[in-house]
């Protein structure tokens, strides 16, 4: 991954401040704990003119929820998110971006027991390239199953986006690439095909699309546009567990998240998936997901929230 580019300012608790200025205390309560939870969300340049923020609506919703879920609510209404991840991107001249919002329980005590005091919330900016590298993007990312479970949903929820989740997606990434492989894919505990460190899988076989159903994952907003996109062309898409073994001999697979967009997954613990490259299919849905997140096509317009400066 390369070097995070600075922007120009990052919103904190509702002002503009200079990137380098954006900082927080040691004793920060999410350091120790891991209380927080943030979103990806992704801005992209519209043919059309101007740009839009792929389904701002639905990642704020998302960014409240984990504030609901994990008992640490959100000291802004989603409206008031909404308005400030646009304000954010104009004052730094972004026409695509990588969007980061953050809410973190901050500096004033110490002790698992969260204060009392509202939590600090930030929103910044840069710029991100294909997650899983460009060549993983055209040709497939190879993966490998994690020795690592995916989080059982009464230790830690996955609907949350939580910083601390992140420890068990960390451990997973890290052993996957130190033994050579782009990334992890993580099973639940009962053994079934959970979700990768950051994204969600579906395979193929023939005309149907098959993804994890919302028990052990995080609920994707790429995963929820996929089904929509692949149902309106005429696919068949189950959400159903399945096994490694039905994954092996998929037609194709590919991983899907804000950071990753539509990865094709071209071999999985050695084994070649379908011919070794980007399926038919897989390419189908990648061409209409980047056609959806641009306005390039019109079909979707309510998932944009188009802003220029
Ligand atoms: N599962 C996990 C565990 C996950 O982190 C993500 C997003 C997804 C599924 C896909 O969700 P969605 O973006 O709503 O389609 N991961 C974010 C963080 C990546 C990072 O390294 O940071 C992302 O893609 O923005």
């Amino acid at each position: 991954m390369p070097a995070l580019e600075p922007t120009p300012f990052i919103w904190f608790n509702g002002k503009l401040v200079p990137w380098n200025e954006a900082q927080v205390h040691v004793l920060s309560h999410a350091l120790h704990y891991g209380t927080s939870y943030f979103e990806g969300i992704r801005a992209y340049r519209c043919p059309t003119g101007g740009s839009a923020v792929f389904r701002l609506k639905d990642h704020m919703r998302r960014f409240v929820n984990s504030g609901k879920i994990l008992g640490l609510p959100c000291p802004w209404s989603q409206a008031d998110l909404e308005k400030a991840v646009i304000d954010t991107l104009t004052a730094n001249k972004m026409e695509t971006a990588y969007i980061r919002p953050l809410a973190f329980v901050g500096y004033g005590s110490m002790g698992v027991l969260p204060p009392e005091a509202p939590l600090d919330v930030i929103i910044a900016v840069w710029s991100w390239g294909a997650y899983l590298g460009a060549e993983g993007m055209d040709k497939g990312v190879r993966v490998k199953t994690s020795s690592f479970s995916r989080i059982h949903p009464n230790t830690l929820m996955s609907k949350a986006k939580a910083g601390g989740n992140y420890v068990n997606s960390v451990l997973a990434k890290v052993e996957a690439v130190k033994c050579g492989y782009d990334e992890a894919l993580m099973l639940d505990v009962q053994g079934f095909v959970s979700e990768a460190s950051g994204e969600n899988i579906f395979i193929v076989r023939g005309n149907t699309l098959k993804t994890t159903p919302l028990t052990s994952v995080l609920e994707g907003i790429s995963r929820d546009s996929i089904i929509k996109l692949a149902r309106d062309m005429g696919y068949t898409v189950e959400e159903q567990l399945f096994t490694r073994d039905e994954l092996y001999c998929a037609d194709e697979a590919f991983f899907c998240g804000t950071a990753a967009e539509v990865t094709p997954i071209r071999e999985v613990d050695n084994r070649i998936i379908g011919e070794g490259h980007a399926g038919s299919v897989t390419k189908s849905i990648q061409r209409a997901f980047f056609q959806v997140v641009d306005g390039s096509s019109a079909k979707y317009a309510d998932w944009l929230a188009h802003y220029s400066f």
